[in-house]
């Protein structure tokens, strides 16, 4: 289902809300599921009464019988893959040669939006890349403006989780690429051939 969101362009938390919008067709904030079977339907999946029952069931999260937009990005949100996670928390220790916060004024100056492989591949500018990135800093930062690990994973989150999950590889060049890091790796994705253990280099 998230190989479908993302086909379709879905593949950030904004462009959820405006999905979870177009299908609330009542407007009352919640999928019914009426509501949430056409979504299924439109992205090309069709289920039986009984697998519709249970898939929505696992969507309503507090058992009221609707799915909020709450419910579905959480639920969207939980399966963002470890390996992800944590190459998101160790770019962020690059970033921060291991402080626990770091100004947005100093992430800003370090962030290449040119790099992005959106804006390489011609599907956003430059500009607007920038933008997204600036408002998702305004987003998640403390009020000192300073951001912590627990904002850059949500900005991360926000900015990835659309993403399925065999996009992991293009989501780790992705973020290399705008910070000018070579390896997020940090031991996360063993499999990846040209993977190196620090014990093999010791
Ligand atoms: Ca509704
Ligand atoms: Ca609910």
């Amino acid at each position: 289902m998230k190989a479908q969101l993302f086909a379709k362009g879905c593949d950030s938390m904004d462009k959820l809300q405006s999905v979870f919008k177009q299908f609330d067709e009542n407007g009352n904030g919640i999928l019914e599921k009426l509501e949430f079977n056409e979504m299924l339907t439109k992205m090309g999946i069709f289920l039986s009464t009984q697998e519709l029952r249970t898939i929505y069931d696992n969507f309503d999260l507090n058992h009221d019988g609707g799915i909020s937009y709450t419910e579905l990005s959480h639920v969207i949100r939980n399966v963002v893959s470890d390996n992800r996670m944590s190459i998101i928390m160790n770019v962020f220790n690059q970033l921060t040669h291991g402080e626990p916060s770091i100004h947005v004024d100093i992430l800003k100056k370090q962030y290449n939006a040119a790099a992005h492989p959106r804006v390489v591949a011609r599907h956003l500018t430059e500009a607007a890349q920038w933008e997204y990135f600036c408002n998702g800093m305004a987003k998640h930062q403390l009020d000192n403006g300073f951001l912590t690990l627990e904002g850059f994973i949500e900005y991360y989150l926000d900015a990835s989780c659309m993403l399925p999950a065999d996009k992991d590889q293009w989501f780790q060049q992705a973020i290399c690429s705008v910070w000018s890091i070579n390896n997020a790796n940090g031991g996360a994705d063993t499999r990846s051939a040209d993977y190196v253990s620090t014990a093999r280099i010791n």
